[in-house]
Parts: C-alpha cells; sequence; structure tokens
C-alpha cells in the first residue's frame, strides 16, 4: 500500500462519536480506509511465494473469512532452530441459520481432506472451519465452496457475521416464522464488494458486479464484529442474549406475529482493560416482521457511527449502550426509523434450551436426528468413531438437510421415515456414539479450539475438555448428583468463544497451566455466571466444584439446575 494512500487514509478515517468530537482511530481503521472495498494487496501477496501475508493483509484476510495462524505446537522449536514459525489459515464459511443440503455437506467433506486438516469445525454460531490450510490453497478451497454456493465472505471482520436461528425455527416448525430469515438478513448485511468473487474465486475483475458498498458498511464498515440470533419463542438454545441483537417471536395481541427485540449483549472481556466485560443484552422494543431488516438496519448504523474506533477491545455495540444508557440509543434508532417503536413484550416465563439432539419428527413427517459433535470437531479416528465418514455417506444417500446447533451438534433433518433404520446402521457401522452413552455432562459441553491454531489462547481448551469432563462427572458420581445435566464451557482465554459467561460452569483460561471458575449461569441463558475462584489448575476444577455439587444432591429443590441453585443459596 503505498504512503500517499495510507496518509489519505488517515485524514479520511478520523470518524465522530456520538458526542460529535473527533477521536483518533486503530490502526485496522486505517487499514480498511485505504483497502478498496477490501483488495488492498490481497491478490499480490496472494500470488508472491511466501507463506504468509503482511499485517495490513492479515486484518483485510479476516474480511474474506480467513485468519492468518501459525502452528503454536511447533512455535518454539521452530523459533529456536531459526525455521520461522509453521503458517497456516482457518477459513470461517457462513451458514446462514447453520443450514446446509447434502451437497454442500459433500463439498465440505472434500476440501476437509484435500485442503484442511482433515476435520470440519462446526462453531457456535453455526458457521464451519476449515483449520490448517496453506495459503497456496485458499483459492482452491474458496472456487470450491462457490460451486455449491458457499462463501468465507464476511465470515469475520467488522462486519454483521453469521445469523445465528434456532434449529427447529430455521427447520420450519412454527407456521409464524420465516425459514428464510437468516438468509435474508445475510443478504440484507452482506457486503456488496466484489473484492471477494475478484481475489478468490475468479480471479478477476468481474465488471458487472456491484462496486459500491452498502450505506451502513461505507468506506470502514463497522467499528468491530456484529451478531444476530433468533432463538424459538420458548427456549433459547442460541444464547440470544449474547448477542448485538436477538430476536424473539412472539405474537403482540394488537400488533400481530414479530419479535421483541434485545440489544447489547456480548461476553468478550480482556485481562489487560478492566474496563471491558460481559453484558446480556437488554430488551428494547417489539417489532412487526416486516420491519425487522430496517429496524436492525438502523440499529447497525448507530452502532457504525457511534461505537469506539480507537480502542478495539471497547469497540462492540456492548460498550454504547453501558456508557451511552439504552434510552438514548433507542431515541437516536427511533429518530433514524423516522417512526416509534413499540415497547418489548414481556419475555416468555417458560423459557428453556433444547440441545435438540435424539431422533424427532418433524411436522413434515420426516424425521430429524441431533447427534452430539464433541466441541464441534467432525473428523474420523476419534476413539474408533468416524462421525465424518458416517456423515459423509449418509449426506450421499439421502437428500437431507444439516443444520448446525449453536451448541456444536448436528441435526440431520428431512430424514425419510424409512430411512432411519439406514442412518441408524451407517453410524452404528461407523461406531459413532449413540446419545444414550453420553455422559451428562459431555451431553451439554462445549469448547472453543484454542490452542494449537487460536492467536489469542492463554490456554488449552477443545484437547482437554475430554479430560475435564470425565473428571466433573466422576466427581458427581462420588457427590451423590451422577447423570444430572450440568453445562460445563471451556474456553482458552476471556474472549468467551464458547460462552462460558453465561454456563452453569465456566472455566476460562487465564495463564498457560490455570483457569478462571465461574459458576452460576442458567441454561436459559438469562444469567450470567460470577467468578468463583481464580487461576485454578485444570485438572482441579472437578475438586472445587464436588462439594458444591454435594450440596447442590442435598439441598437443592426438585429440578433445580446447579447454576440456580448456586445463585439462590448464595455460593457464586
Ligand atoms: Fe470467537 C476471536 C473462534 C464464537 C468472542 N474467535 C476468535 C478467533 C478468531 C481468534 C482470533 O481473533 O485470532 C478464534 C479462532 C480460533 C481458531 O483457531 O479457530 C475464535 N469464536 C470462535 C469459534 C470458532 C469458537 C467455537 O468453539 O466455535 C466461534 C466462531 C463463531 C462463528 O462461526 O462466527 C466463536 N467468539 C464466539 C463467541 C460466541 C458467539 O458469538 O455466540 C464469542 C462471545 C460473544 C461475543 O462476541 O461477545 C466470541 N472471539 C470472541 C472475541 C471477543 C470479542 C469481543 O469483542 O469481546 C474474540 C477476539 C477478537 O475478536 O479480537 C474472538
Ligand atoms: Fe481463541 Fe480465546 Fe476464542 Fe478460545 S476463547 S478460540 S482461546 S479467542
Amino acid at each position: 500500500m503505498t504512503i500517499l494512500i495510507r496518509i489519505v487514509a488517515i485524514m479520511v478515517s478520523t470518524v465522530r462519536d456520538g458526542t460529535d468530537g473527533a477521536t483518533t482511530v486503530s490502526s485496522v481503521e486505517v487499514v480498511k480506509a485505504a483497502s478498496n472495498h477490501l483488495r488492498g494487496d490481497l491478490a499480490q501477496e496472494l500470488a508472491s511465494e511466501s507463506a504468509n501475508v503482511g499485517e495490513d493483509s492479515e486484518q483485510l484476510l479476516k474480511f474474506h473469512g480467513i485468519y492468518a495462524q501459525d502452528n503454536r505446537d511447533v512455535r518454539r522449536e521452530r523459533t529456536q532452530s531459526g525455521q520461522g514459525l509453521e503458517y497456516v489459515f482457518m477459513i470461517r464459511v457462513v451458514v446462514p441459520g447453520g443450514q446446509l443440503t447434502s451437497r454442500q455437506w459433500l463439498a465440505l467433506d472434500e476440501v476437509a481432506t484435500t485442503v484442511a486438516d482433515g476435520s470440519i469445525r462446526l462453531t457456535t454460531r453455526q458457521a464451519v472451519q476449515f483449520h490448517g490450510v496453506t495459503k497456496g490453497n485458499l483459492r482452491t478451497l474458496a472456487r470450491r465452496i462457490d460451486e455449491v454456493y458457499l462463501s468465507s465472505f464476511g465470515g469475520c471482520g467488522d462486519v454483521v457475521r453469521n445469523v445465528v436461528v434456532c434449529p427447529a425455527l430455521g427447520l420450519g416448525d412454527d407456521v409464524d416464522f420465516d425459514r428464510g430469515l437468516a438468509s435474508a438478513l445475510r443478504e440484507a448485511f452482506r457486503s456488496s464488494s466484489s473484492a471477494h468473487w475478484e481475489i478468490f474465486v475468479a480471479g478477476d475483475k468481474v465488471a458487472s458486479r456491484e462496486e459500491v458498498e452498502r450505506p451502513f458498511y461505507g468506506e470502514t464498515y463497522l467499528p468491530r464484529k456484529f451478531k444476530i440470533a433468533v432463538a424459538h419463542p420458548h427456549e433459547n438454545c442460541v444464547d440470544v442474549f449474547a448477542q448485538d441483537v436477538g430476536l424473539i417471536p412472539a405474537n403482540d395481541p394488537r400488533r400481530g406475529p414479530g419479535f421483541t427485540l434485545v440489544v447489547g449483549g456480548g461476553l468478550g472481556r480482556s485481562y489487560a482493560q478492566p474496563d471491558t466485560f460481559a453484558q446480556l443484552a437488554q430488551p428494547m422494543c417489539f417489532v412487526e416482521r416486516d420491519r425487522v431488516r430496517d429496524v436492525v438496519a438502523a440499529i447497525v448504523e448507530v452502532y457504525r457511527d457511534w461505537g469506539e474506533r480507537g480502542n478495539r477491545r471497547r469497540a462492540r455495540l456492548k460498550y454504547v449502550i453501558a456508557d451511552g444508557g439504552l434510552a438514548r440509543f433507542r431515541d437516536e434508532v427511533q429518530r433514524r426509523l423516522g417512526y416509534t417503536l413499540g415497547p418489548p413484550l414481556e419475555l416468555p416465563s417458560e423459557f428453556t434450551a433444547d440441545d435438540h439432539l435424539g431422533w424427532s419428527p418433524s411436522p413434515s413427517g420426516r424425521w430429524r436426528l441431533g447427534l452430539h459433535v464433541g466441541a464441534g470437531r467432525v473428523r474420523d479416528d476419534v476413539v474408533g468413531a468416524h462421525l465424518r465418514r458416517a456423515l459423509a455417506q449418509i449426506a450421499r444417500l439421502f437428500d437431507v438437510t444439516f443444520a448446525i446447533t449453536a451448541q456444536q451438534n448436528l441435526v440431520i433433518a428431512d430424514v425419510p421415515h424409512e430411512g432411519r433404520t439406514v442412518v441408524e446402521a451407517v453410524l452404528a457401522d461407523c461406531a459413532v456414539r449413540p446419545l444414550e452413552v453420553l455422559g451428562a455432562v459431555e451431553r451439554h459441553a462445549l469448547a472453543c479450539p484454542a490452542l494449537p491454531t487460536c492467536s489469542q489462547a492463554l490456554a488449552e481448551s477443545e484437547r482437554r475438555l475430554p479430560d475435564l469432563v470425565d473428571a466433573v462427572e466422576g466427581e458427581m458420581g462420588r457427590r451423590g448428583v451422577a447423570g444430572r445435566p450440568v453445562q460445563l464451557r471451556l474456553t482458552g482465554c476471556p474472549n468467551g468463544c464458547a460462552r462460558p459467561a453465561v454456563a452453569e460452569i465456566g472455566v476460562v483460561g487465564r495463564t498457560k497451566s490455570t483457569y478462571d471458575l465461574y459458576l452460576g449461569g442458567s441454561p436459559r441463558g438469562d444469567r450470567l455466571a460470577r467468578l468463583y475462584l481464580e487461576k485454578v489448575k485444570l485438572d482441579d476444577v472437578a475438586s472445587v466444584v464436588g462439594p458444591l455439587m454435594e450440596r447442590w444432591g442435598r439441598e437443592g429443590a426438585a429440578g433445580e439446575t446447579f447454576g440456580d441453585f448456586v445463585t439462590r443459596s448464595g455460593v457464586a
């Protein structure tokens, strides 16, 4: 990038905050402004011999759904031996509402073998990640998934991210709900730059593609990421209160079907910055169905203009609302819309969370099977099981829908009645563990990828989850509460990608060998867990929670969850 472009970028990227005062912008803002709608030097850098890309391109790649990483397992020895880092890339494919066809699944399965590390990783936002891709294979991957109408564009970066929808709702269980809402929102908030197509798919410029960015993104896009989820009217498997905007379907007697809109949630924190915190989204208004897109666009615009552009750690919508107040924010959204928003409806009193596992009939007369996927990692040869092979076989046999859940699991939907036994036989043949043998903690446990790929990881996560689950389940057996469901979520740092901040037991990486222990979130996702103990070794987590679980068994009310018990009894 030439010096002149950078200077111009610095000048144009001085933005104004809500108080009309000029702010200094971060270096990422400068890169965005000078990028010619997310192009920068990407084409040249991808064509170069080098195994990695420069810093500016790293930032731009994120908008294309690509993270530049290195294998941290070998970082030290390679650096010591002067070899340099082992550069690999992670690609996050956008899957609105988590739904894929059999054909799309087979394309992902193929890519996992041909250009990635052999695994398909289902994310906590119903997307798909590929790990261990080399720079030279990025275009191959983009082209292959484009053939089945998939893309990683917008999987990361300062844009509206993958829209999450409760799978039951997305698969059409509620007649009042538009099954296509996730895709419609994806389309509405997808960047209109043709940069991704040019650089990764077509390989050259296609004149007919749009060149003007959408008004709500402008030249410098959003201050940071923006997350939207749609809950089921009666259950919260998507963690709707952890989102920038959460939509809870509701029926207003006067205004008809629509959504209670909650706003300003987010779970990431930074140890280095005490003014960062996890925050639940608050109810802001009721929105009629046909106004959803416009209202969300107005919210995104206010965030674009008022959000922090200097300190990226405080650049999320939750801080705009926490600092300026919900009333001021709502007033501004209404002013831009030109009409008054209705007050939010009462949240449903029975708001539970379903994990969508096991067989269930669908209203269309077909069947669904929810499969547990440990930490979302679909691969072969995990303790003798071949889940990836089984899923590919099912995709070849049936025209089904694969619906990824926000718990990193997979629902195989639209299975014909007579196909049930075939699906079961395929799974058994590939030694996929049936639901009945899963432990109560294992069934609900989540873990983020952390080491060796995540550059932000302070500690292990996904790789240590099985040990932690075994230890907690063992402790529960000894404490007389075996088999009772408990939600355990483990992350390698406080960014909170597996949402430990709302878990009954949240274990959050603090140093290489210690974790902070949070207790008291709720399976309904409507309460933050509290810090219980700092710097615990992972091997000690089970023995720390053991005595509390024994008390839960002894003193807890009938049916009371662990998170509710520790909160009610004041333990956490
Ligand atoms: Fe996340 C960054 C993985 C859901 C909060 N997240 C990252 C990165 C990209 C690390 C990085 O910046 O270099 C991780 C990639 C690691 C790797 O090797 O794969 C990463 N996040 C994930 C996934 C794959 C975790 C998973 O186990 O599935 C999830 C992908 C979601 C998707 O498909 O889009 C994922 N991340 C979340 C969630 C949960 C959610 O959205 O429901 C959160 C908490 C909610 C929130 O946003 O507050 C989350 N991730 C973060 C943060 C903190 C953001 C903040 O503003 O506080 C970061 C750090 C950052 O953005 O700089 C981060
Ligand atoms: Fe990486 Fe931290 Fe997210 Fe885990 S929680 S994937 S360690 S950023």
